[in-house]
């Protein structure tokens, strides 16, 4: 290119200037997930408000960019159509890049990200985000106009996994339409590209059903220690659907049947209950209860939650739970899981199932989410069970018998040609306590307070350090069974969204570069450096994160 002098001796002068006003720390030791291929070179870029973006077509992503531009710089840039000779940021497509993956690269001259597909432009202009400063993610505009140079940096990046997910149980705690939002930016943040929306369970049905108003009017205001209850709208369900696709996220909706149904029998209590036990059970998260499938009433009801599911979400797949029917007879629950999903397919849509659906007659197009696999490092589990009362014996021989079964059930779905997603208790249940202390002791209370005490609690670092590819060896053949990976956080301890934050960050930043980023390039001891440079844009966007003593935050 060819470059004038006068436009270099000015650019000489902005650099110096603005340089000092907007050094951005770091070089781009901040980027989580890691990029496969990271290069920094000599010079700078300044944005000002001349820069120009110039889109791939129309005002493709332009309008996004600029939302985060105007956050640092407190002006938005002009969209162009053809490329000036220089000072422009250009979001192209193409040049043999595959999905989602993207070149990004910031030279004095210009700002150029080629994305594969849009996607791919997307998770560049993430890249870039992260590479800003921290106002960038914060709520308001700047107040006075100041440009921003970037350093320059040469970045080639692409996914390890084609799904990158992140559950939310919106059951034991319900959180509103602008809470899902937020989760959806923090989820496209770190690249996450599948929202699995636990939108049912014992404590709380989240999702209107027309043909069933009671499901959301009596089954979503439960009881529930204390929490606000509520539901979603079928017009906010498709809203959030749009928000979470203008971020390149698929919504996985679940309705969790046949068991975790204590919803739907309190707002139709005539439904046969399938579980029936001698003694009345009060274990917390566990109401024993399940469709049953020769009940005709419960089988039409199915049928149309599902096919009301299906006409709301766009995504390929509706999640069907199927997870912990204790206490099912095994044959009930195997006629349940097929009927349903041959509904499923029915409505066009695929079946995703927690892994004990392994255990029907599933096949080829089919997903299995591999779940049950904690890592136990002391005893105390079997301690715990000593204390349980006698009156129980007959539910926790039960509960016996279905654990012996789970080591099986990933072979068992990949052996019928179903595919697998990797969520790992032990590794991404982020609704584990933290182990090591905060480095901030104001949150001491919070720490004790949140996660599930029936888990072993975890430090950061000991959920960070897997590669899910090798970590079960009951996943024979990963590189053609595996899918990708999805984080879980659970609600149970949780009663609002600040809660919710702190059990998701740092952890999920940890789980998203598991799924997105090379296994030789996450290694904990580099990645901590990084995690701990996060802390301005998590400061800056106000979230509240537990700050691990073993990181060193910035
Ligand atoms: C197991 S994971 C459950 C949930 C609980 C969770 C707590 C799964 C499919 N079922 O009902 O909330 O453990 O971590």
């Amino acid at each position: 290119m060819k470059s004038n002098p006068m436009i270099n001796s000015f650019r000489f002068l902005a650099i110096l200037t603005f340089v000092i006003l907007h050094a951005v720390p770091g070089h781009g030791q901040q980027l989580i997930p890691q990029p496969s291929e990271l290069a920094y070179a000599e010079g700078r870029f300044t944005i000002t408000p001349e820069t120009v973006i110039v889109p791939h077509e129309s005002d493709d992503l332009a309008g996004y960019l600029n939302d985060h531009i105007e956050r640092v710089c407190g002006f938005r840039l002009r969209t162009v159509p053809h490329t000036p000779e220089t000072n422009y940021i250009s979001l192209r497509r193409g040049g043999h890049l595959g999905n989602e993956a993207y070149t990004l690269s910031i030279e004095p001259e210009h700002i150029i990200i080629r994305g594969g597909d849009r996607g791919g432009v997307f998770y560049g202009l993430q890249t870039l985000f992260q590479l800003m400063p921290p106002e960038v993610y914060g709520q308001s505009v700047a107040s006075a106009p100041q440009p921003l140079t970037l350093d320059a940096v040469s970045v080639k990046d692409g996914p390890r996994y084609a799904y990158r997910g992140a559950m939310l149980d919106v059951s034991r705690t319900f959180f509103d339409k602008q809470a899902v939002m937020q989760y959806l930016d923090w989820m496209s943040r770190h690249k996450l590209n599948k929202f699995h929306w636990h939108l049912t369970d014992d404590n709380g049905w989240r999702i209107e059903i027309k043909k069933y108003p009671e499901l959301a009017e009596i089954g979503g205001q439960l009881p529930n220690n204390g929490r606000k209850g509520g539901y979603y709208t079928q017009e906010e369900f498709k809203d959030l659907v749009n928000y979470a696709k203008e971020r390149f996220i698929t919504i996985i909706p679940e309705v969790d049947i046949p068991g975790h149904t204590a919803a739907v029998f309190a707002a139709y209590p005539d439904f046969k209950n399938a579980v029936k036990f001698k003694t009345k059970v009060n274990i917390p998260g566990q109401a024993f209860n399940a469709l049953d499938v020769d009940d005709p009433k419960a089988m039409q009801f199915t049928e149309d939650v599902i096919a009301e599911l299906a006409a709301l979400a766009p995504g390929n797949y509706i999640h069907i739970g199927g997870d912990e029917a204790i206490g099912l007879p095994h044959d009930k629950f195997v006629r349940f899981i097929n009927k349903t999903r041959e509904i499923v397919l029915k409505n066009g849509k695929k079946m995703v199932g927690w892994q004990e659906t392994a255990r029907a007659d599933i096949s080829e197009g089919d997903v299995i989410q591999h779940w049950i696999y904690l890592k136990q490092k002391s005893e105390n589990s079997s301690k715990k069970k000593d204390n349980i009362p006698a009156e129980y014996k007959e539910i926790m021989a039960l509960f016996a018998e279905f654990m012996k079964e789970a080591p099986k059930d990933p072979g068992l779905g990949i052996s019928k040609k179903a595919k697998v997603i990797l969520s790992p208790s032990g590794y991404v249940y982020l609704d584990h306590k933290y182990l090591e202390p905060s480095a901030d002791s104001t949150q001491n209370a919070e720490q004790e307070r949140l996660g599930m005490a029936a888990y072993e609690k975890q430090t950061i670092q000991e959920m960070y350090d897997w590669d899910p590819m090798t970590f079960n060896p009951t996943v024979e053949n990963p590189q053609k069974d595996v899918a990708g990976i999805e984080a879980a956080i659970w609600c149970e301890t949780i009663t609002n969204f600040r809660d919710l934050q702190f059990l998701l960050m740092p952890r999920l930043a940890g789980v998203a570069e598991k799924g997105w980023s090379k296994v030789e390039n996450t290694h904990w001891d580099e990645y901590k450096v990084r995690l701990g440079a996060q802390a301005p844009l998590w400061e800056k966007a106000d979230w509240n994160y537990f700050k691990s003593s073993l990181v060193d935050w910035k």
